[in-house]
């Protein structure tokens, strides 16, 4: 058996697999917000931060590590887990004293996590993805390296108000002797995988890179990238490894408390959309996978560590090997559900108008689809802008709307990963918009590639899970044929008769963003 876990912004989830028989033994979860209602953090992070500020308790992680395992030791016999991997949702820091790695040797399966840890935080509350209160720090650090162009060729992004190096830079301005007191800084990922492996770990590559500071090239730290950050960090940063890199026993706290075997190992953790990555199936050149959620997300394997010169996507390790593309979108289903309450359309009139009727207006009217501000391309929008019919542009024709608003989106997409120059063989659609097939054809059509919908539901555990599984010497393309399949029935071709028609649309696209 092979154990996945993730750390969620909301909530954190173990898949425990069997390679053998092909299935996934059990999956548990614990919610944050419902389960340890003492954190006052219904939504995983402590709300009403100040200037874009959104922090985590990182005690309520560990809390939540002892609550999973023991509801994972009651359903099933953890001394059959041979390895274990994970990831973590992406950016987010962890702030400890020297005296953690002492504590970590010494833990006592008789008392809890917390109690034994937390008296190692030097930062009591950790930043995580959400956060945009560092517009000052990302400014300083791309001075300091020359331009974004710079920063953006050595670490794979430009400096980002939510990735570690900026948040790191932000603590030490503002709370230097804290910063000082603190002898290491871990990713949500690789503090977990410390605590499970009783030591502090590696860094992977592939949550590495959402930090600004991680080289592509050489795949170290990079020295003027760290200077630029804070004083002394290299000191305090785990060293840079791949994610199937095994680090050793687990902790003897979980075996003596949990029942696990001291011969079960730890693998690294990850960040979720590289975890994602596998466990959708994805991790090689020609997959993309797009995911339909609150914000859009675009995610692809590419062979090499190619950047994007717009700034707006970012480039990280792959856990197959390689390099992964990933570009978000705030304007998701944000957007969706904006157009549709506008129009006063509930859901299913929303995926016929979107399929019936409007297939000969295929990519004839433009929307810009934007409702609030968004972040690829980087543009303060107010609303959506139309150029089309006046039939269109009155909402005469409701399903206009919803066709362009979405054929919008998709080309969005689209125009915004030409810079990965990967040939787009075959899309895996996920997220609860990906349910609706008219919504998936649309996808199929603007990209002129296939479309597969799969049953996964935890795609980032189930992928720190097949990552366990090839750290313990499975071979990873079988492990994604077996546990990777797209649902039955739930494939799409694309129609061929269409591809002229967004072909044109993408290029008046293109335009119209320039144009407003
Ligand atoms: C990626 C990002 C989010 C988090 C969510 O850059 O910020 O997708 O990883 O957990």
């Amino acid at each position: 058996m092979f154990l996945g876990l993730d750390s969620s912004t909301q909530s954190l989830t173990a898949v425990l697999i069997d390679p053998d028989s092909g299935e996934i033994a059990c999956q548990f979860s614990v919610n944050f917000g419902n389960d340890l209602p003492q954190y006052e953090a219904s939504n995983g992070f402590i709300p009403g931060g100040a200037n874009g500020e959104v922090h985590s308790n990182p005690a309520m992680w560990l809390e939540a590590l002892d609550l999973l395992f023991s509801r994972l030791a009651a359903a099933t016999d953890l001394s059959q887990v041979k390895m274990i991997a994970g990831s973590g949702q992406q950016h987010g820091s962890v702030y400890l004293d020297s005296s953690f790695d002492t504590r970590l040797a010494a833990l006592d399966s008789g008392q809890n996590l917390v109690h034994q840890l937390a008296p190692a935080f030097t930062r009591q509350t950790s930043p995580i993805w959400m956060d945009t209160s560092t517009g000052e720090e990302c400014a300083e650090i791309t001075n300091t390296l020359g331009g974004s162009a710079e920063v953006c060729r050595r670490s794979g992004s430009i400096a980002i108000e939510r990735f570690t190096g900026p948040q790191i830079r932000r603590f030490f301005k503002t709370d230097p002797d804290a910063y000082a007191r603190t002898g290491r800084i871990h990713l949500v990922s690789s503090f977990i995988a410390s605590v499970i492996a009783g030591k502090s770990v590696s860094i992977d590559y592939g949550d590495g890179a959402g930090m600004n500071l991680l080289n592509l090239a050489t795949l170290a730290w990079d020295r003027d990238l760290l200077d630029a950050t804070a004083p002394g960090l290299l000191e305090k940063l785990p060293s840079p490894a791949a994610a199937t890199t095994v680090q050793g026993a687990v902790s003897g706290y979980f075996v003596g408390k949990y029942g696990l075997a001291s011969a079960c190992r730890c693998a690294l953790f990850t960040g979720d959309n590289p975890a994602s990555l596998v466990g959708m199936g994805a991790t090689r050149p020609g997959n993309i996978v797009i995911s339909l959620g609150t914000s859009d997300t675009f995610f692809a394997a590419m062979p090499g560590p190619k950047t994007d010169p717009n700034g707006f996507g970012h480039v990280f390790g792959n856990p197959a090997g390689g390099f992964m593309s990933l570009i978000c979108f705030r304007n998701g289903s944000l957007a969706r559900e904006a157009l549709r309450d506008r129009l006063g359309l509930d859901w299913s009139a929303f995926e016929r108008a979107a399929l019936a009727g409007t297939r000969e207006a295929a990519g004839t009217n433009l929307m810009l689809p934007f409702f609030g501000p968004e972040i690829t391309p980087r543009r303060d929008f107010t609303g959506p802008v139309l150029q089309g019919s006046p039939a269109f542009e009155s909402a005469a024709q409701p399903a206009l709307q919803v066709r362009a608003l979405l054929e919008g989106q998709f080309l969005n997409m689209r125009l915004h990963s030409q810079w990965m120059e990967v040939k787009t063989e075959r899309i895996r659609l996920t997220g609860g918009a990906s349910k609706n097939d008219g919504i998936a054809q649309l996808v199929a059509d603007v990209f002129q590639a296939p479309v597969e919908r799969l049953e996964v539901s935890n795609s980032a555990a189930l992928g720190a899970a097949l990552i366990a599984a090839a750290a313990g010497g499975h071979d990873l393309d079988a492990l994604q044929q077996t546990f990777c399949q797209s649902s039955p029935d739930s494939a799409l071709q694309p129609d061929s008769s269409l591809a002229p028609a967004y072909q044109d649309a993408m290029r008046r696209f293109a335009a119209l963003l320039d144009a407003v």
